[in-house]
């Protein structure tokens, strides 16, 4: 299983750089790392689990931040209806968005960076996300809210973009223009 030995932290030149396209259909090798991917997420939200082997809860997770330079990642997270969001993705598009952003209230926090970075972090509020599934078959989501901004954190990792780069250095905590979302 995946554990944070595994988890690459903040500094390494693979969080800056843009991930290769997974060839399909996916090898067993990168099914397997795809699994273990959304079973971290599974285990880091489990409390025996997290707390057994020190896991820091996490709701998405992509290659790059287990040392893997490739396109995929996984996504655990539930919206404000309590809808379960349980996706483990090869090669996920934005094909569209909305033109009104959204920003979590309580700024964004990542499995890849051990401090605490202040400020809002403005997003898309709706993207269409094309992509992969673990069966091979194509799929299309239409996300908006918290499920949305997961997937825009997690395909910026795709494309060596931290969620520290999007914040008004000048000014952390101006408000974008976009709907505030509270967790
Ligand atoms: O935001 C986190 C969280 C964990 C449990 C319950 C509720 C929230 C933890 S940080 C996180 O999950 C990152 C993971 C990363 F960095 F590996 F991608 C994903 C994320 C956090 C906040 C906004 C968007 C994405
Ligand atoms: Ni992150």
């Amino acid at each position: 299983m995946l554990t944070m030995n595994e988890v690459v932290k903040e500094g390494s030149p693979i969080l800056r750089e843009r991930a290769e396209a997974v060839s399909l259909p996916p090898s067993e090798e990168d099914r397997n790392t795809l699994i273990k991917m959304r079973e971290f997420l599974l285990n880091s939200q489990d409390p025996e689990t997290s707390a057994k082997y020190n896991l820091r809860p996490g709701i998405g997770i992509a290659a790059p931040q287990i040392g893997v330079g490739k396109r995929m990642l996984a996504v655990l997270v539930e919206d404000e209806d309590g809808q379960l969001y349980d996706y483990a993705l090869f090669n996920p598009r934005i094909m569209s968005h909305s033109i009104q952003k959204a920003y979590l209230e309580g700024g964004e926090g990542c499995l890849s960076v051990d401090r605490d970075v202040p400020g809002f972090v403005p997003r898309y509020h709706k993207v269409k996300v094309k992509a992969t599934d673990l069966d091979g078959n194509e799929i299309e989501l239409k996300l908006k809210g918290l499920p949305s901004i997961v997937f825009q954190h997690e395909i910026d990792h795709l494309n060596g973009v931290m969620f520290y780069d999007h914040i008004n250095h000048e000014d952390p905590f101006e408000r974008p223009d976009g709907i505030a979302i509270g967790r």
